[in-house]
């Protein structure tokens, strides 16, 4: 496998992501970075992260909250404070911005690795999978009506094959290591880590937030949706 950077959701993390990219020691061109989507919304620094990822030539999976931010501009849904600050930084490259973040790949799959945002249906090919069900789904009910039921098992019991999935999305369950799949999501913009994963050699790296920039609340239903 080519030698690589996977990074957990960001969520306008700037710092920590530059913090994250330096104990990494990530060199451009000596290594490749991938995003599993989310770079955006909650946290303080949102078109950082974007500039950062684009700049740095990563290749970033769509998150739930791109796909929403596509939605807000699509549909001129203004008043999203968040969104609309991200809306004018952008200033007159708001085109370009949208083209690029639309140009996000809804999952990277190649010989021994599956990137994707959420999780993946449990017997639907990547290919033929809707985009809802890859940025959104953490739990599998038969059915996909309820994508996020606690009641149900995670998407990843589910998940019969031997190549190695890394995913996101999934800040309340945290940062979770199995054989074949990893979930990076370690909730740093609540306050916890930013997680990367080193690929082949599977070493993770963590750096600890600077702050709490969201305070988890006891509404789980809340908290990592859109
Ligand atoms: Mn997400």
């Amino acid at each position: 496998m080519e030698k690589t950077l996977i990074v957990g959701d960001v969520h306008g993390c700037s710092d920590e992501l530059d913090r994250l990219l330096e104990v990494a020691e990530w060199r451009r061109g000596e290594r490749r970075l991938i995003f599993v989507g989310d770079l955006i919304n909650k946290g303080p620094d949102s078109f950082g992260v974007l500039e950062r990822a684009r700049e740095y030539g990563g290749l970033t999976i769509l998150g739930n909250h791109e796909a929403a931010f596509l939605r807000y501009v699509r549909q001129g849904r203004f008043g999203h404070a968040h969104f609309d600050e991200l809306r004018e930084r952008m200033g007159s490259d708001l085109i370009d911005w949208i083209s690029h973040i639309q140009s996000f790949p809804l999952y990277h799959e190649e010989e021994d690795l599956i990137v994707v945002h959420a999780g993946l249906h449990p017997t639907l090919p990547l290919s033929k999978t809707p985009g809802k069900i890859l940025t959104r789904i953490r739990t599998w009910d038969g059915e996909g009506r309820n994508l996020d039921d606690e009641s149900q098992p995670p998407w990843f019991e589910l998940y019969r094959r031997t190549k190695l999935v890394v995913y996101g999305h999934w800040a309340r369950r945290g940062l979770t290591l199995r054989e074949h799949t990893i979930g990076l999501d370690s909730r740093c913009v609540y306050g916890n880590q930013l997680s990367g994963l080193l690929l082949p050699e599977r070493r993770l790296i963590q750096v600890q937030a600077a702050e709490m920039y969201v305070i988890p609340t006891d509404l789980p239903d809340e908290m990592n949706r859109t």
